[in-house]
């Protein structure tokens, strides 16, 4: 079974999650598009779900399956999100905005009763911090912000290159909300929660892609059929 197999059978054990009426927030990535898909299946078959997507991208695949949509200015909470995750540790703690949808992503997670997390099983590491942290930034002041950002890797104990990321063209990439992302390569992050918290602080960060305390469990897909991790 292929890497885009593995997904879909993720995205499918995920789905028996959901029941007529949830409210859902719908991830991004390549993961979450799979369920998407399944899901405007679902509907097709008369399952009544809302959801609130993750990004332009994800509102696009739910309208073109059929997925009805909200807001969170319309509803007051979220039943469930199911969502992709670029690492996720034994603590459930994630790094995530490899795809670049960080921010909204984080919104709908922390407006949700619970968030499953799926992914093939190569995102399940005992440490984060291979996969580079995104950072969403404003472009004022980077410099500073940047500077800002060394300081607290050096208080949590990581340090690393940073890089503006760049698009496919060449140009910056710029998010849904029109920020930047710095992306750092930190190898090891020893305190994930202290590392988040020393972000989430610094003036100039909009966000960040640790994701603490937000997960509920874990759908990975590997050779060996699926695993949940609860
Ligand atoms: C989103 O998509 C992101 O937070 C994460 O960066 C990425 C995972 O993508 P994929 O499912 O394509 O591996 O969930």
């Amino acid at each position: 079974m292929n890497m885009d197999q593995l997904k879909r059978q993720a995205a499918a054990r995920a789905l028996e999650e959901v029941r007529d009426g949830m409210q859902l927030g719908l991830g991004t990535g390549s993961t979450a598009k799979h369920f998407v898909e399944l899901l405007g299946e679902r509907v097709a078959a008369g399952l009544k779900v809302i959801g609130v997507p993750t990004s332009e991208t994800t509102r696009l695949d739910a309208e073109r399956c059929g997925v009805k949509l909200t807001t969170l200015d319309e509803i007051d909470h979220l039943d469930l999100t199911v969502d992709g995750a670029d690492e996720i540790d034994p603590e459930f703690n994630l790094i995530k905005g490899g795809g670049g949808a960080l921010l909204r992503e984080k919104i709908v997670a922390a407006a949700s009763d619970r968030m499953i997390v799926i992914a093939d099983d190569s995102k399940w590491v005992p440490t984060l911090g291979k996969f580079p942290l995104p950072v969403e930034v404003i472009p004022f002041g980077l410099g500073a912000t940047r500077r800002a950002i060394e300081t607290a890797f050096a208080e949590c104990g990581v340090s690393g290159q940073m890089a503006v990321r760049k698009a496919k063209d060449g140009h910056v990439f710029v998010t849904d909300g029109g920020h930047w992302i710095v992306d750092a390569q930190l190898g090891s992050i020893v305190d994930p929660p202290a590392l988040a918290k020393a972000l989430s602080a610094i003036p100039g960060v909009v966000e960040h892609g640790l994701f603490i305390g937000l997960a509920s469990s874990a759908v990975l897909a590997g050779g060996e059929g699926i695993r949940v991790i609860e």
